[in-house]
């Protein structure tokens, strides 16, 4: 038994429920789940299917073989919180279906930090089919130590995800994780058992598929449940449910993550450091940092230019921490908390609060140039790695900001 598994073992019942079910138990005989059906057919299968009766359609279906027992997780079961893949689908459950495949077909532009993919125009839904892909990659995340990070489509933070109010998303994901561990996806924008973990649980070489209807809009986080991945934060990122009207334009967007490394040097490779429970546990990360490692926005800073309106989708993939996101020098002219894209946005806000496992919106301006740290104002944090730049390029703008004037000669 490793350290993980004596830890999960210990969990509290909430804790517990970060972690992902044996899936397929409550399965019975000539039942069995649609999505994943679905993931075995093609598209044009697919058509057929919205036009076919609920009689029929049960005829279609087929037993799926449940996926191995996961020896590492306890069940989600007995917390009420498992898919029920044993559902017949009613004349209700059909004509959601028929509506979900009516929608017109699109492939989802995704992007890694810092882009964004481009702003949505269409004023019609779409099924917007998203495909994540699980893998393990080693990263330099300090100038000291490589890390083996778990990873969504190899990068951390995980693929950014742009989608309107009302869209369907399909999603699937593929486990191409060499390491022999199952994952899944939990995203805060479903609303469902587990935000669509259950039914994206995939074991080594499997590709599951979800499909979930955006109901809210707002900037959303999304995270596997399973071991490594959520410890250290590696394996989230964002979704953005754009709302019915839409996002004001702006001039630059970026997308941001912070996290923590809980993490000690290997003692077989001190070049790599090696995923720790005990500073997890005393919430005391080596390393917290900004899109996967220490300096990615220092070595690589945001490009803006003088004038420029920008929108950070900042996320905090945590798990513990808090942040005080801060620039310093820019006041936030807008702040989305906590990702609400519903409410009237908080305004001139120097700092904001942003919990773990959440994202939030911030809208600013840059009449003046110059260099724009971001940061975690807590300053530990700064000093573990939770510190990037903002680099505005422009003429001096003294009416605004003058050094020189008030200096003794
Ligand atoms: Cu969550």
């Amino acid at each position: 038994m490793n350290m993980f598994s004596r830890f999960a073992r210990s969990l509290p019942l909430a804790a517990a429920a970060m972690v992902p079910p044996s899936a397929g138990a409550a399965r019975a005989d000539n039942k069995c789940s649609w999505m994943s059906w679905h993931s075995k057919q093609e598209d044009n299968e697919l058509g057929h299917f919205v036009t076919k009766a609920a009689g029929e359609i049960k005829m279609k279906l087929h037993q799926t073989e449940a996926p191995l027992p996961a020896k590492h997780k306890p069940s989600m079961e007995k917390l009420g919180n498992s898919l029920d893949h044993s559902a017949n689908l009613d004349a209700a459950e059909v004509a959601r279906l028929a509506q979900a495949y009516a929608l017109p077909v699109e492939k989802a532009t995704i992007t890694m930090a810092p882009d964004v993919p481009p702003p949505i125009n269409r004023k019609h839904n779409v099924r917007l089919i998203v495909d994540f892909y699980c893998q393990e990659k080693t990263v330099q995340v300090s100038k000291f130590h490589k890390y083996k990070y778990w990873t969504f489509n190899g990068g951390v933070p995980g693929p950014f995800i742009r989608a309107k109010v009302g869209d369907v998303l399909e999603l699937n994901l593929t486990n191409e994780d060499g390491t022999g561990v199952a994952h899944d996806l939990d995203f805060h924008a479903v609303t469902g058992p587990g935000g669509g973990g259950p039914a994206l649980y995939a074991e080594p070489g499997e590709t599951k598929t979800g499909i979930f209807k955006m109901l809210q809009p707002g900037l959303f986080f999304y995270h596997t449940a399973v071991q490594r991945g959520w410890i250290n934060g590696s394996m989230c990122g964002l979704i953005l449910v754009e709302p019915e009207e839409g996002l004001p334009a702006v001039d630059k967007e970026f997308y941001v993550m912070q996290h923590e490394i809980y993490a000690t040097q290997s003692e077989q490779d001190k070049k790599f450091v090696e995923t720790d429970v005990r500073s997890m546990l005393a919430e005391n990360p080596l390393y917290v940092v900004f899109n996967g490692k220490q300096e990615s926005l220092i070595s690589k800073p945001l490009m803006v230019d003088q004038g420029d309106r920008v929108r950070i989708f900042f996320a905090n993939g945590g798990p513990n921490y808090i942040s005080s996101f801060h620039v310093i020098g820019a006041t936030m002219d807008k702040v989305y908390r906590e990702g609400d894209l519903i409410s009237p946005p908080a305004r001139g806000l120097q700092s904001s609060a942003v919990c773990a496992a959440a994202g939030a919106v911030f809208e600013l301006d840059f009449p003046v140039p110059g260099s724009y740290p971001l940061l975690d104002h807590s300053m530990s944090r700064v000093e573990k790695g939770a510190m990037g730049n903002i680099v505005v390029k422009g003429a001096p703008r003294p009416d605004i900001y003058d050094a020189k004037k008030y200096q003794k000669s």
